[in-house]
């Protein structure tokens, strides 16, 4: 075969561009600069950055959030390969689906989604004196090093999807600002630390905890330190769930600093956001978590179906739960020029549970095929699928992937309930291909 990538894909790169990086509730808000990074280049961002009144400062000394936009975060981004930059301050970066075909996700090609800034402790790669405190509706409050966690807890490895609860969103119409995901805010790493609920139980869970409240210490983009970026939780009963983790390993090595080092939360089949980074405190709570970010129209979802563009009032939002069924074509890349009329299909599918099968269509839609499914490795993992077809003549097709989940669950074709923040989007995934 020889595969050559071609540029034909107008029906897949719709995506209209639109204020990239803001969400209404973050103060300040994110700066959108996708456009700037475009024209630019990331090098020369350190001196676009207008700081009114600059002379005042005093000599050699920054503000921090100043000092971060000028090159610390991006420092811990440079191991990534080839990931999207869809904002630089904060970092947000995702992958091409063809970058994402390795069984487990290699670090430097998971997405990266952060509401704040990088904190210096895990810029330096520093994890002295680091405690997890777990508080609240517990009979007693604990406060554990890194070696307790390590040495008190049975330590367990899981491959566990992470995906944002915004991804898909720069496919909604009327369009939602925030991050424009496409398809690429996923990933399944293997994962290394404690069951949550080895350490809750470990507590004491009171029979009044209804929610987790997860905190981390990256500071606010504003720089003030009373301020958090986003503090999100689970009900409890997620919480335990065997496999919420705390962990401190991704792929077998220490968190990277830019995904939560020394130690976070992975909380699979909810939103990405439930997986707290740079891990300080699990605080149990006797009503559902209200720390930023979790009120509002973050990470919640409209009560009833609205039609799109729908103003609605925030008292009719509730708290996203459960990512819904998915799957993803990571080979061929879309683009590919086929050296022939037979395409290999090959890519994974996930669900809040297992997947039970998937289908690709040549056709749009109108015919079905069902690929090969393999079994996760173990709960919450990716599946891989991998499929065979014949096309029927030269020319131009799109492969599509539909995911079934064992209840019955399926991929939409086209977007899914329309929200003001545009989460939840699992309609099927498309690849474009010429077949000669
Ligand atoms: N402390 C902290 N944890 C966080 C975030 C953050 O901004 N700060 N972002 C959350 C969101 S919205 C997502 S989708 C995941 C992304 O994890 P990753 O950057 O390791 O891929 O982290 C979550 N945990
Ligand atoms: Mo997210």
């Amino acid at each position: 075969m020889d595969d050559r990538e071609f540029d034909l894909e107008p029906a897949l790169r719709e995506v209209p561009e639109r204020d990239a990086g803001s969400e209404r509730d973050a103060e300040p808000r994110d700066s959108g600069r996708r456009g700037f990074l475009k024209a630019a280049g990331i090098a020369a961002l350190g001196t676009a950055v207008a700081v009114p009144f600059a002379r005042f400062f005093p000599e050699g000394l920054q503000p921090v959030g100043l000092a971060h936009a000028q090159g610390a975060d991006m420092d811990a981004y440079a191991f990534k390969d080839q990931l999207t930059l869809l904002n630089d301050r904060p970092i947000n970066a995702e992958t091409a689906a063809h970058l994402l075909d390795d069984r487990v996700t290699p670090a430097n090609r998971l997405f990266i989604r952060n509401n704040g800034n990088v904190p210096e402790h895990a810029l330096e790669g520093d994890a002295s004196g680091w405690t997890l405190t777990v508080d609240g509706e517990v009979d007693t409050p604990l406060e554990l090093t890194l070696d307790d966690l390590k040495s008190n807890f049975e330590t367990v490895t899981r491959q566990l999807v992470l995906e944002c609860g915004g991804n898909g969103r720069a496919f909604f119409v009327p369009g939602a600002s925030g991050n424009q995901w496409t398809t690429g805010a996923v990933g399944c790493p293997e994962w290394t630390g404690v069951r949550m609920r080895d350490v809750l139980n470990a507590a004491g869970v009171k029979p009044s905890a209804v929610y987790t409240g997860h905190y981390g210490n990256d500071p606010h983009l504003s720089g003030d330190p009373d301020k958090v970026p986003i503090s999100r939780g689970v009900p409890i009963e997620k919480a335990l769930e065997e496999d919420a983790l705390i962990a401190w390993a991704m792929n077998g090595e220490d968190l990277p600093p830019i995904h939560g080092f020394p130690l976070r939360t992975v909380v699979p089949g909810y939103p990405g956001s439930a997986s707290q980074k740079w891990l300080t405190r699990i605080w149990v709570r006797d009503q559902v978590h209200d720390g930023p970010k979790m009120g509002g129209y973050s990470y919640r979802l409209p009560a009833y179906p609205v039609a799109p563009g729908t103003e609605v009032p925030e008292d009719d939002m509730v708290v996203m739960t459960t990512m819904p069924v998915k799957s993803l074509i990571t080979s061929p890349a879309t683009g590919t020029q086929l050296g022939g009329r037979i395409v290999e299909v090959r890519g994974h599918a996930w669900a809040d549970g297992d997947v039970a099968s998937v289908h690709v269509s040549h056709d749009f839609g109108q015919t079905w095929q069902e690929a090969e499914l393999e079994k996760p490795v173990n709960r919450y993992a990716w599946q891989h699928f991998t499929a065979r077809i014949p096309l029927p003549q030269a020319g131009y097709y799109e492969i599509w992937a539909r995911a079934t989940d064992t209840q019955g669950r399926t991929q939409p074709v086209t977007t899914p309930g329309w929200n003001p923040r545009g989460y939840g989007n699992n309609m099927v995934h498309r690849i474009a291909v010429l077949a000669s």
